[in-house]
């Protein structure tokens, strides 16, 4: 039972009785996610203090060479997952290719592996606006005790067994699902605990956010302009607000709290729009369904699309069920 204020520990460790088979592997790798992401937090928080520590390429005070916080949030991440041996593999937007973890006794016993966009949105550090780390999981297909494939990356979104992300905002927080609802903790900072803050999160049925790049309306599908204008239409609820951070996860988190729909749709410029599948949209998808929200490429359910390669992009309409289903139906309508 989810406890307002429980701390995210005690709650690992009393849902773990919800997963009978569990050998308590998933609790471990959800716990080192909390702390790669205190620590990606702090690296985070300082990152305004650029004039005093070191811009990037410089080297800081204590002579240490200042990393892209990116490349920064990708190393911890891997190190701190990596050395904790839960995972028998990792696969991260920032990597060509995923990363093989044979574990100490080099016998690949672990049956996880792990597909994460490190730090999302990470343009948006400069001018001090939320970024997020997106996490997914998955259980291995290849036989364990054998190296990992990439087979065992290309798995559909409903195989997955937990996804979540972090939001580095005004203030910090880790939402995640195991598949038994969605839960989002909050970082005290002044004595790194995680509390429960938003048990059971909930996407409502409907909303009035919509979240788009509006800059690319002409090189849209005729379909995702004809939504917009129907957003925009003067009617009973409408106009519906836009808002778009630029920042998926603080988007997408925005509008579970308030209500809304986020679509990075294909374009002209991009025929599969964006977002990564595997890094991006299927967790979120996973974590939308989780919270009764839905997530598709604006035709079929993106849970439900079998990957290809690993760093696939894919058009994303995530958000409030009825907002997601009305913009199919202008997808459907128009002809391409
Ligand atoms: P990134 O993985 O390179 O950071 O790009 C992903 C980000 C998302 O967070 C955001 O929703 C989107 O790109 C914004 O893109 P655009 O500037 O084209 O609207
Ligand atoms: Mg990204």
């Amino acid at each position: 039972m989810a406890r307002k204020n429980q701390t995210l520990g005690e709650f690992i460790i009393e849902n773990q009785e919800a997963f009978p088979y569990s050998s308590g592997e998933l609790s471990r790798l959800i716990n080192s996610i909390r702390l790669a992401a205190k620590v990606v937090n702090h690296e985070v928080n300082k990152a305004g203090l650029v004039d005093i520590t070191g811009a990037v390429g410089e080297t800081n005070i204590q002579g240490e060479e200042q990393q892209k916080l990116d490349v920064y949030a990708n190393e911890k991440f891997i190190q701190t997952l990596t050395n904790r041996e839960i995972v028998c593999g990792i696969a991260s937007e920032e990597n060509d290719d995923f990363i093989t973890i044979q574990g100490q006794n080099k016998d690949h016993q672990n049956k996880y592996v792990l597909l994460m966009d490190p730090l999302d949105g990470s343009s948006n550090i400069d001018v001090n606006v939320s970024v997020g780390t997106i996490f997914s999981v998955y259980r291995r297909v290849t036989p364990i005790g054998t190296p990992v494939t990439k087979e065992d990356f290309l798995q559909p979104g409903n195989k997955q067994v937990a996804a979540g992300y972090v939001v580095y905002g005004t203030s910090t927080m880790l939402v995640y699902t195991t598949g038994h609802g969605v839960n989002g903790f909050t970082l005290n900072p002044a004595i790194g605990t995680y509390y429960l803050s938003h048990p059971n999160m909930q996407f409502s049925e409907t909303g009035r956010i919509y979240s788009i790049n509006e800059g690319n309306y002409n090189h849209f599908p005729q379909g995702v302009k004809d939504y917009i204008k129907y957003c925009q239409a003067e009617e009973e609820d409408r106009p519906y607000t836009s808002r778009y951070i630029g920042s998926l996860v603080s988007d997408i988190h925005r509008n579970m709290i308030k209500g809304g729909i986020y679509i990075y749709p294909k374009s002209s410029k991009s025929s599969n729009g964006k977002l990564r599948l595997l890094y991006e949209c299927n967790p979120m998808a996973f974590i939308a369904e989780q919270a009764g929200g839905k997530a598709s490429d604006g035709f079929q359910r993106i849970m439900d699309i079998k990957p290809k390669e690993l760093h696939q992009r894919v058009p994303f309409f995530c958000g409030s069920k009825k907002m997601v289903e009305k913009a199919e139906e202008f997808m459907k309508n128009a002809p391409e």
